[in-house]
């Protein structure tokens, strides 16, 4: 571990907080040639950025973004702003010369996204797009198992991501910790936020999608904007569910809302091939649910994998066997595979390019939820 990586993290919300987590605990698990130093913490408030930077140990404080990518001491940017925020951001850091992790969603449609691929691409800078849910052992387990064959032909993928914190309906719009609810800065509600997580992980695990049906819907139709103190009209998908063919042939299933009454954050998915399933759930996600028909008959029946031994990924970096980890460790893996991938030039996804693809789904999805037909997926393809 010898070459430093100078970090500038922009954004002090709760995605500051995992990804700083990261930064610092990286080197105490992975062996890497590369150690996250915490440089500087920027964040338009000052006084919240002096008290991040003291809890996480930033060693300075920035107040402009411009400034931050400035700085000739910063390697890396972490981007945890607001995803209006992130294209110019982005693009800006790239021009900078600097390699860039960059909360999801990309961006808040394709359009922007596209930018931002073109832009980085351009400046051949590392890149990689926090979709944290891939680094979950037991997801990783699921994307092994895929990868190896044993489901053979996959015939259904069926996810969901359910929370309820938007229910009342004064819940303000906008502003610290309500942005995901102003459509101006979010660029979409549930679909970007949420359903992202779930498209990123199918087209991971079960590849592209060709083909979306949809149907959205805003439950409360005005909300007082916390900055403005006006009350305005909602342009966020509340709840949205969609069908979609792969490219494989599968048939899928996607639904999430943020008005499930009792869900905090229920993200599942359940695999269907000719000759095994699998299925996960995040409120239990250190296990994976298997199930082998090639199983002697007597013995057939779901399996309920605890993934924290040794050969399972990332857990022999953790503890011992049968001691679990939780969800901050899929930021600290997510950060050691991007080291990684800087150390053997072969980069983590996934990257900007990939995330696109991601966005590019949403955008089908709140088009086909316009039209009430069903949409093609538009395609970045590989990096040419
Ligand atoms: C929304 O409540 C949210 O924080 C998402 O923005 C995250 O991406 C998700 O992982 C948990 O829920």
């Amino acid at each position: 571990m010898s070459k430093k990586l100078n970090v500038g993290l922009i954004g002090c919300g709760f995605m500051g907080r995992t990804h700083s987590n990261a930064h610092r605990k990286v080197n105490n698990f992975f062996d890497l040639e590369y150690q996250p130093v915490l440089k500087a913490i920027c964040d338009c408030n000052g006084g919240k950025a002096a008290a991040f930077a003291k809890t996480w140990g930033f060693e300075s404080v920035e107040t402009d973004w411009k400034a931050l990518l400035a700085r000739k001491d910063i390697d890396l940017v972490d981007i945890c702003l607001p995803n209006n925020l992130h294209k110019e951001v982005a693009i800006a850091a790239a021009k900078a010369g600097k390699m860039i992790i960059c909360e999801k969603p990309l961006a808040r449609d394709g359009q922007e996204g596209a930018a931002m691929v073109k832009a980085i691409e351009k400046a051949g800078v590392p890149n990689l797009v926090s979709y944290n849910y891939r680094r979950i052992p037991a997801v990783t387990l699921a994307k092994q198992l895929i990868d190896e064959g044993k489901l053979g032909r996959i015939f259904h993928y069926r996810a969901k991501f359910l929370q309820d914190w938007t229910i009342s309906k004064d819940l303000p719009q906008g502003g610290d910790g309500l942005w995901r609810l102003d459509v101006k800065v979010a660029g979409s509600g549930v679909t970007g936020d949420l359903l992202a997580h779930c498209i990123d992980t199918a087209l991971w695990l079960n590849g592209s999608m060709t083909t979306v049906n949809a149907m959205t819907e805003t439950f409360i139709k005005e909300r007082k904007h916390q900055l403005t103190g006006k009350v305005e009209k909602v342009g966020i998908d509340d709840a949205c569910a969609f069908l979609a063919r792969f490219q494989n042939g599968s048939l899928a299933t996607f639904e999430s809302t943020r008005y499930a009454r009792g869900h905090k954050a229920l993200y599942t998915f359940e695999i269907n091939g000719e000759h095994a399933s699998i299925a996960w759930d995040l409120h239990d996600l250190h296990r994976l649910q298997y199930f082998e028909h090639r199983d002697e008959g007597r013995l057939r029946g779901w399996r309920s994998i605890h993934v924290t031994d040794g050969d399972h990924p990332y857990m022999d970096k953790w503890w011992v066997p049968g001691l679990q980890i939780g969800y901050e460790h899929s930021f600290v893996h997510q950060l050691a595979d991007f080291i990684q991938g800087l150390q053997t030039n072969k980069p983590a996804g996934p990257t900007f390019r990939d995330a696109l693809e991601t966005q590019y789904v949403c955008d089908a999805v709140l088009k086909s939820a316009k039209t009430g037909r069903w949409e093609k997926v538009r395609h970045c393809g590989p990096k040419p």
